[in-house]
């Protein structure tokens, strides 16, 4: 008789604290709680990692595939009758400083199918095949630089208040609008290369946008198509469009493709970071304030949860990843451990102070947890266990940083993200 009254208080009391939990995101670090992470050194069957070896031969690929069926879902490889045809050529671009080049990269035989642009531009400077940095953009080629050469983007893009889109398309009054977070000039300045897609190329952000982006495209069944759990969501797709660039970059003579750095900020810091994570290729990742399903631990309550981004953005994950919206201690991963994939090629973590949103700290930590498999390969991580102060960059292999300021990309990340470049590089 006792037990049964007793049962049912105690089913409430789990399904109140489910709730704080689930629903709502925290901002007091008082409040965060404790949890385990899964230790990324510990086979799925309760071996040790005691090797590099046995991390490359065994772990590494049971995380990827982890990672691939629960969290971001799986993409296919390049397919057959891939092809790029150039699409504009100047060599006297930026006041003659560098060399652009629009290239179009069709995913299919023939050019009916789907296809992306990419940019990029290359210092004259050099006589030399160049190092560069490939990344998603949020507002089209032409909103990276405020240089006319480039081709507006004929495809979908979010309204804006700004007058930089009419009907869902491009104006002139769009381009350079995100100038200030890609440096172009400080970039070729110190001898690299600046790559860049449109996202929207790959699949327009919105719920239904996978229709009118390659997840359709590329479906036996186009836009009928039923996605099963473990089957691509967006932030996959733009991480398959970053390999399919890398593709392209590596035939090109003026890039030296085996010292490319992936970069990206926000959702294209999740894809950046899926990206060089799971396609060895990318010699180095930079991943500016990616926060939830990016560089921050989603075990620890702070900032945006896993319920908060599952109901937000339903397209970005797999469908398997909404199994975890308040459960986030029945994941078998967590982000540390996509960060560890990246192990032993350098990896930069940054956060912004007033971006709690992203959980900054959390984003250390992450970063933090996954030094041990660095350490495997005899690399040092980030050297140093607390979370250090604002504008104070730490680390070797793993870089981090918490700048003062908001969530963005300035002036100020990308001096970090090139010296470390260069750290690595040279
Ligand atoms: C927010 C989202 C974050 C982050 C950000 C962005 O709305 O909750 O996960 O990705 O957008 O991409 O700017």
């Amino acid at each position: 008789m006792k037990l049964k009254l007793f049962l049912p208080v105690l089913f409430v009391a789990f399904g109140a604290l489910a709730q704080t939990r689930t629903n709502e995101s925290n901002l007091d670090e008082s409040k965060v709680g404790t949890y385990t992470l899964p230790d990324p050194l510990i086979c799925a069957d309760g071996t040790r990692v005691t090797s590099a070896k046995i991390w490359e031969k065994k772990r590494r690929p049971e995380l990827v595939k982890m990672f691939e069926e629960e969290v971001y879902g799986r993409a296919p490889d390049r397919l057959r009758g891939m092809h790029f045809a150039v699409r504009s050529f100047a060599t006297n671009a930026l006041g003659g400083m560098a060399t652009r080049k629009e290239i179009t990269i069709w995913f299919t035989r023939g050019t009916n199918g789907p296809s992306m642009n990419l940019l990029i531009y290359t210092p004259n400077a050099s006589r030399k095949p160049v190092p560069a940095f490939l990344g998603l953009n949020f507002s089209g080629n032409h909103a990276v630089s405020a240089d006319s050469g480039i081709t507006l983007p004929d495809r979908w893009l979010p309204p804006a208040k700004d007058g930089s889109v009419t009907n869902n398309r491009a104006t002139e009054a769009g381009r350079g609008k995100e100038a200030s977070r890609w440096q172009l000039e400080k970039i070729l300045a110190r001898g690299y290369a600046l790559a860049t897609v449109y996202y929207g190329d790959l699949e327009p952000d919105f719920t239904n946008g996978w229709k009118l982006g390659v997840r359709a495209a590329l479906s036996r069944d186009g836009t009928n198509t039923v996605f099963k759990p473990g089957d691509w969501g967006a932030i996959s797709t733009w991480a398959w469009g970053l390999s399919r660039a890398l593709d392209y970059l590596e035939t090109d003579r003026a890039i030296d493709a085996r010292h490319l750095a992936v970069i990206g900020h926000s959702r294209l810091g999740k894809a950046a970071l899926w990206a060089g994570a799971h396609d060895q290729r990318f010699a180095l990742v930079v991943v500016n304030e990616s926060g939830e399903g990016g560089a921050a631990l989603a075990r620890r309550w702070f900032g945006e949860t896993t319920a908060l981004i599952n109901g937000h953005f339903p397209h970005w994950f797999d469908g398997n990843f909404k199994k975890y919206s308040g459960h986030e201690n029945k994941m078998p991963t967590d982000q540390h451990e996509v960060i560890a994939l990246v192990a032993p090629r350098p990896v930069y973590i940054a956060s912004a102070e007033d971006d709690r949103w992203s959980d900054p700290r959390g984003e250390f930590l992450g970063a933090k947890g996954a030094e041990p498999v660095y350490q495997l390969f005899s690399e040092a991580g980030l050297g140093v266990n607390e979370w250090p102060p604002v504008n104070h960059p730490v680390g070797d292999f793993i870089g981090y940083h918490v700048r003062t300021g908001k969530h963005d990309v300035t002036d100020y990340d990308w001096e970090q993200y090139l010296n470390f470049a260069d750290r690595h590089f040279h």
